[in-house]
């Protein structure tokens, strides 16, 4: 059983996303998603428009995802990667290099972003 995890904020759920979460299931047996808490998003600077809950269920019910938890801070990925025995941990390449560290536990996988669509854009098209 290879159990790949990733971690996002995942609001306003995109096909951005999807190809991502559709891509990281793809390397494994399951996919286990860290989602950013309310709180942790105020610290990434980054408010998103649905809470935690609202955006917990919708990943919930998206094919690819088997499992979802919070996502509190930027130091719990290597005791996540040991408690769901992840194997792999991927990441769009927005983020490339910057989790290179968890090599030394998983393998890393950085995807290719998908252009043109971001929750940014939506937000702001909404603001119009
Ligand atoms: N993503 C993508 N293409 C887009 C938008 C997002 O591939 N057009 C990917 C991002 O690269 C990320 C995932 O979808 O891997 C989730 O994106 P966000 O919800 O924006 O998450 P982010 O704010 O990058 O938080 O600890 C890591 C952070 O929690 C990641």
């Amino acid at each position: 059983m290879k159990t790949v995890i990733t971690y996002g904020t995942f609001d306003i759920l995109h096909f951005g996303h999807i190809n991502l979460l559709r891509r990281a299931r793809a390397l494994g047996d399951r996919l286990v998603v860290g989602l950013s808490s309310d709180e942790f998003n105020r610290g990434k600077h980054k408010s998103s428009l649905l809470n935690y809950a609202n955006r917990k269920v919708v990943l919930e019910a998206i094919r690819y995802v088997d499992e979802v938890f919070p996502e509190n801070n930027w130091e719990q990925k290597i005791s996540d990667i040991a408690k769901y025995g992840a194997s792999i941990f991927v990441m769009g390449d927005d983020w490339k290099g910057k989790f290179d560290f968890i090599s030394e536990y998983c393998e890393v996988v950085y995807l290719s972003r998908t252009e043109g669509i971001s929750t940014t854009e939506i937000k702001q098209t909404l603001g119009n």
